[in-house]
This record gives structure tokens, C-alpha cells and sequence, in this order.
């Protein structure tokens, strides 16, 4: 097998997505941090392996891949044993994907970074409240994607949840879901905090990324 590193930050979100992702599959790999803060990002070297500066970063040997929902997608593909991460059926798989590009597309950019990127980047102090009426939009869905099983595309656990849960739990910084009206999410959340490596792979980061939250010490304005 390659030599996996990882390049990324514990507070970014899918960073632990991919963390978590290598530690179910028991992979060893080297853990690289970029301090974005700081704009290693932006430094002509990481630039090379990756010209849109985001993190995570995945080097596989000599092979880049960016984008935490091309990264889990690739371990799994190439180094799991079984398929049950990213299922090959392909209605389950497309259940699966479509998780991916909800928190791709419209959980994470259109919903967390529209509350982190003003407060960690832009020097905002207040927050307006239509921005936290979001999160609970997002919440309203993910409870519905939910239903009746134990993970977010199904009965079996699965990329889709590391790729939502370490979104939510930073979400959860911004709005605490109320355990009356979203008790599915409360559950799910618990029920992956069980998994033996989810504290060292995504607990940790998000305790980061609480603290750095909430040094900003914002308001929020009603609309
Ligand atoms: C998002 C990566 C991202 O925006 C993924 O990998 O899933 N869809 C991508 N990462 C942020 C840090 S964070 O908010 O997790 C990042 O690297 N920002 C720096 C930049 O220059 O965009």
C-alpha cells in the first residue's frame, strides 16, 4: 500500500471527516497540519499539490486528492476490505452521494462557512439571526433524512455520516438541536460518539473549534 498523509487541521470540519474515515478503515497515515489561520495554505509548495488551498488534502505516494468527498470515496474504494462505508449497490451508493453533496454544497458552504468564514476570517462580532434560522433548516432536513434508521443513508454506517456529522457538531456550536424537536439527530449523534475512534478522530478537533467559535465572542442581531 502507498504512503497516505493527510494534510489538514483538526478544527476543519472535514478534515475530521476524512480522519475519521482512515481510522475506521485502520489505515496508517501521517498527519500533516496546515495552519490556514496562519496561511500555510497559501504557501507556493502546498499550492503545488493543491491550487485550490483548501484543506483536507490527501498525498497517496505521488498521487494529490482534495475535497473531503473525493478523499472518502477513494480510501474506501481502494484500501476497505468490504464495500459497507461506500456501498456499491447503486441506489444505496446514490443515497449515499446525495448525503455527500447536500453537506458539500449546502450544509457546509451555503450554512457553516456563511457563519465561520465572516467571524474567523472577516473580523465580523455579530452574527444575523436569518444565518441561524439556517441551521435549523438544515436540522429540519437531516432529522427527515434520518427516519427510521440509525445512520444518516441507512441501516449500516457509512461515509455520509462522517462527512455529516463532523458538520453538525460544528453547526451544534452555532444552534444546540433541541432534543424534543429533532430527537433522531440527538440519537444519531450519540450513537456515533460510541465509535471507538470518533473522539481522537472528530471529538477532539470539534472541542478546537467550539473554543475558537466562541473566543470571537459574537452577538446575534435579529433581522
Ligand atoms: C471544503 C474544504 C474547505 O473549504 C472539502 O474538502 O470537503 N468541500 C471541501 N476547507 C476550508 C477549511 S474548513 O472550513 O474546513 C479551507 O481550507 N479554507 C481555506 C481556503 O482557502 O479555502
Amino acid at each position: 500500500m502507498g504512503k497516505l498523509t493527510l494534510y489538514g487541521l483538526e478544527a476543519s470540519p472535514p478534515t475530521r471527516s476524512c480522519l475519521l474515515t482512515l481510522k475506521a478503515l485502520e489505515l496508517p497515515f501521517d498527519f500533516v497540519v496546515v495552519n490556514l489561520l496562519a496561511g500555510e495554505h497559501l504557501l507556493p509548495d502546498y499550492l503545488e499539490k493543491n491550487p485550490q488551498h483548501t484543506v483536507p488534502l490527501l498525498e497517496d505516494d505521488e498521487v494529490c486528492i482534495w475535497d473531503s468527498h473525493a478523499i472518502m470515496p477513494y480510501l474506501v474504494g481502494k484500501y476497505a476490505t468490504t464495500d459497507a462505508l461506500y456501498p456499491k449497490d447503486l441506489y444505496q451508493r446514490a443515497v449515499v452521494d446525495q448525503r455527500l453533496h447536500y453537506d458539500s454544497g449546502s450544509m457546509f458552504v451555503g450554512t457553516m462557512r456563511a457563519l465561520t468564514r465572516p467571524l474567523l476570517f472577516l473580523g465580523a462580532t455579530v452574527i444575523e439571526q436569518s444565518k441561524i434560522d439556517a441551521v435549523a433548516e438544515v436540522y429540519d432536513l437531516v432529522e427527515t433524512f434520518l427516519g427510521d434508521n440509525d445512520y444518516i443513508a441507512g441501516t449500516e454506517l457509512t461515509i455520509a455520516d462522517f462527512s455529516c456529522v463532523t458538520t453538525m457538531c460544528s453547526l451544534k456550536v452555532f444552534l444546540e438541536p433541541d432534543p424534543n424537536k429533532y430527537p433522531k439527530i440527538v440519537a444519531w449523534m450519540e450513537r456515533l460518539r460510541e465509535l471507538p475512534y470518533y473522539e481522537k478522530a472528530n471529538g477532539v478537533g470539534a472541542a478546537i473549534f467550539e473554543s475558537l467559535i466562541k473566543s470571537k465572542n459574537f452577538t446575534i442581531e435579529s433581522n
